[in-house]
């Protein structure tokens, strides 16, 4: 990896234009107190120290890409899946520094930086599929020799606000599924992994500039919320796609909404799993424990909440409580331990909080969470996984607070655990243990689980890239990554064509002149 952040600190970054066909953009100076400082959350160390965008480089990188998007536009699709194939190969190339580097600047263990690399080339194969099917369909008109179908156009300039906790995959979703349907993209990252998307632009640099691809497809732009302000506000972004909390959605929302643009949304979940009766224990407490303390608890998927039904409740709880026993927590780059640090100690802070609201609102903790200090653990960012048991689903149970923290509630009648799974603002994830095949089918009914993802017997995080992406109610409703998730990249046309020698009106008008 060393190697690797050596090519990315060598790489130059030029004021007033482009490095290259991947655009990455700043005019700061050197001494310059407003640089963005990337901390590991694993040692504390500081990587890099990146140049901020200003608001006259953003008008530029605009520009830009308004200009790459008239060439881009007009490639067929094929041939920009055909790029995109190349890009897979890169990441393919890159998986374990790229891999490594979002462990270390994200925090999360080397086998999860590695699966979010693997994202990225599933994604890319899942878009050259995609270039070739971007498919509308024909409608039988009313009027003879008349022909309708519709077709779908690129929208035109994307932007991308993506989140800390998923530094490059979900950027990937988003980018090679609007770069096959013939958009240009200025991705925003969180500004607390700078690092990882500046090596993103790096390892697919070669391939932009080997096949001659206008340069202003891939923008970078770095900075905080101000950054992702230009977006929301600008009219010349046809899409924001943005990932993070429901607060920061709601802003987007309302900003994009106030000029009658579009947005996609992929924001908070507070995710369950229902454990029944009927569950095969020794598949359900594995997927439990991933699905609380992966990532630690930093994922839009992990599981908040247990349901537990009254009669397995003790057996389940004493099994956890064993588990948890045996987490390893520390560097998440030895592949020996299984939980990495929080992103930083504001994180800290609120996982803290909601220990101290857990006990204020009824809680009693059966495993106490608390910040790990000594050798190993100088960041700060470490912490203990929770596990609290709650009398209902109180303020702070309704409430994602990213954290490793796991909520237990009972439950009686399967209706009564349906019920509190859907009892929240947010609406991602969730799932059901149980074998049995009636309680399946009606947790994932019209009656059943109110979110976007409900999966029988695999836990709430983890998800493929073939399905569709995204929840709703507080998740914000938007969908991205598989199915035809595409088409919210598009915009769509519906044509009618008249090959005969009259001009028939629709629904029998006469019309004569
Ligand atoms: C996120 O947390 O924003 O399903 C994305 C999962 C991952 C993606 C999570 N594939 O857990």
């Amino acid at each position: 990896m060393q190697q690797f952040l050596q090519k990315l600190k060598t790489q130059p970054m030029m004021s007033g234009t482009s490095t290259g066909q991947a655009f990455w953009h700043s005019s700061a100076v050197e001494g310059d107190d407003s640089l963005l400082k990337s901390y590991s959350p694993v040692d504390g160390q500081l990587l890099a120290e990146v140049y901020p965008t200003t608001a006259e480089d953003y008008d530029k990188v605009v520009q830009i890409a308004q200009a790459a998007f008239l060439k881009w536009r007009s490639v067929p699709a094929p041939k920009r899946g055909e790029i995109i194939r190349q890009m897979g190969e890169q990441f393919r190339l890159y998986k374990k520094d790229l891999g490594t580097l979002v462990s270390y600047e994200m925090g999360k263990s080397l086998q999860e930086g590695l699966g979010e690399v693997q994202e990225i080339i599933d994604i890319c194969d899942f878009a050259v599929g995609q270039s070739r099917q971007l498919y509308g369909l024909t409608m039988h008109s009313e009027r003879a020799d008349h022909r309708m179908y519709e077709q779908w156009h690129p929208l035109g300039v994307v932007g991308i606000i993506s989140a800390f906790n998923f530094p490059v995959a979900v950027w990937s979703w988003n980018a090679m599924l609007a770069w096959v349907c013939g958009n240009v993209c200025i991705w925003k990252p969180s500004e607390k992994t700078p690092l990882t998307a500046l090596a993103c632009q790096q390892i697919i640099k070669d391939v932009l500039e080997r096949n001659d691809v206008p340069e202003g497809v891939s923008c970078l732009i770095t900075g905080g919320r101000e950054a992702g302000s230009w977006l929301t506000e600008d009219p010349r972004i046809a899409l924001v796609s943005a990932t993070g909390s429901t607060r920061m959605g709601k802003a987007v929302a309302q900003t994009v909404a106030g000029r009658l643009g579009r947005y996609l949304l992929e924001l908070g979940g507070n995710n369950a799993i229902i454990v029944s009766q009927y569950a095969d224990l020794n598949v359900a407490i594995p997927a439990i424990v991933f699905g609380a303390v992966g990532t630690a608890g930093q994922r839009c998927t992990s599981t908040r909440r247990l349901i537990i039904h009254e009669s397995i409740y003790e057996d389940v709880k004493n099994r956890l409580v064993k588990a948890y026993g045996q987490l390893r927590i520390g560097n998440p780059l030895d592949e020996k331990n299984h939980v990495g640090p929080l992103i930083d100690p504001s994180a800290v802070a609120a996982y803290q909080s909601a220990l101290f609201q857990i006990k204020e609102q009824g809680g009693r903790l059966l495993i106490d969470g608390e910040m790990l200090e000594g050798p190993g653990f100088e960041s700060g960012c470490y912490v203990r996984p929770a596990i609290a048991e709650m009398p209902a689903q109180t303020e702070i149970v309704q409430h994602e607070t990213f954290a490793p923290i796991l909520y237990l509630l009972k439950y009686r009648s399967l209706d009564e655990a349906i019920a509190l799974q859907n009892g929240v603002p947010q609406g991602l994830s969730s799932a059901v243990f149980t074998l049995n095949l009636r309680e399946a089918e009606q947790f994932l009914s019209a009656a059943g689980s109110d979110c976007g993802i409900a999966n029988v017997n695999i836990g709430t995080s983890g998800a493929e890239i073939g399905g569709a992406f995204g929840g709703e109610k507080e998740t914000g409703g938007g969908r991205e990554s598989g199915s035809d998730a595409w088409k919210a990249y598009m915009r769509r046309q519906t044509n009618t064509i008249n090959y005969g020698t009259s001009l028939p009106l629709a629904q029998g008008i006469k019309f004569e002149i």
